[in-house]
């Protein structure tokens, strides 16, 4: 069985991070590691949560896995919590890289052109920075903007993606992928990057008009469990991109929907159907 070990905050409620992370990669066949960066009571949307911040924990941990002789497949980062837990995050990926893990962040910082509470622009950078260790990074256009030094617009074109890409591309990641991105009315997707190849590719699927937290981590999730359990760039970025339009969907038609995350645990058995076909269609 493949193992990943993810790495970003517990908060406790909220349908984000590890608790999406965690269920939703397993489901998809995959041990799933934790390193938890701290651990909130909500996640930081909701007002007075709580913090306790575990930095001080995470060499500990990785070392005495370390001395267990434990190897990871990918190793995927999320929200991470301060700039010292990013330059732990390097050393990590230093002790565990070997030439067949793969390195996924996700530089979970900002949304709709703002910063979350918890950041600021030196923080950005410092993302930046981390970015440059990966194999894929899969900011939203916000945060590729914050990493860039870009202008962020709610209105672009193609070849504004495309400039973006190329500045993302030179913090020295192998794939860039920038998601929500949305070229045509009632549509929204990826447009990735192979800087290896210089190939683009876009994926694109109907929009839900809604917006709810942690699913940026849904998306990460799908697409690092599609891409450890083999499934080509293109099928794990698609099969990423409709479980998250399809889990809005069904979250929206719920009359108690929770306004801080979406309903993942209902459509989870369509993930594992659909992955399943994937996989087959693969071989
Ligand atoms: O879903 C991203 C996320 C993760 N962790 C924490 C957050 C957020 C987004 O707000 O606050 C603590």
């Amino acid at each position: 069985m493949k193992r990943v070990l993810t790495i970003q905050d517990i908060s406790c409620l909220g349908k984000c991070s590890v608790t999406v992370a965690l269920p939703v990669i397993s489901a998809m066949g995959i041990e799933t590691v934790i390193l938890p960066t701290a651990v909130l009571s909500t996640h930081t949307m909701f007002k007075n949560f709580t913090v306790k911040d575990l930095t001080d924990q995470l060499m500990p941990i990785v070392e005495h896995w370390k001395s267990e002789g434990v190897e990871f497949d990918a190793i995927y980062t999320g929200y991470l919590g301060s700039a010292e837990e990013i330059e732990i995050a390097k050393k990590i990926f230093e002790m565990f890289k070997s030439d067949d893990t793969l390195v996924f962040i996700d530089p979970v910082m900002a949304d709709n052109g703002k910063l979350y509470p918890a950041f600021d622009e030196a923080y950005a950078k410092l993302n930046a920075g981390l970015c440059g260790a990966a194999d894929i990074i899969v900011p939203n256009l916000t945060e590729a903007c914050f990493m860039t030094d870009t202008e962020y617009k709610e209105e672009y074109d193609e070849d504004y993606v495309k400039e973006l890409l190329g500045k993302l591309a030179a913090l020295g990641s192998k794939v860039v992928v920038l998601t929500g991105i949305s070229l045509s009315e009632g549509k929204t997707g990826v447009y990735g990057l192979d800087t290896r190849t210089n190939e683009y590719f876009i994926y694109q699927n109907d929009k839900v008009d809604a917006a709810y937290h942690g699913t940026g981590d849904i998306f990460a999730s799908v697409a690092v469990g599609g891409l450890v359990r083999g499934l080509s760039r293109e099928r794990a970025f698609a099969l990423a991109a409709d479980y998250t339009a399809d889990t809005i969907r069904v979250t929206k038609q719920d009359p108690k929907e929770p306004w801080y995350g979406v309903n993942f645990e209902e459509t989870i058995p369509q993930l594992v159907s659909r992955l399943t076909v994937d996989l087959a269609l693969s071989e």
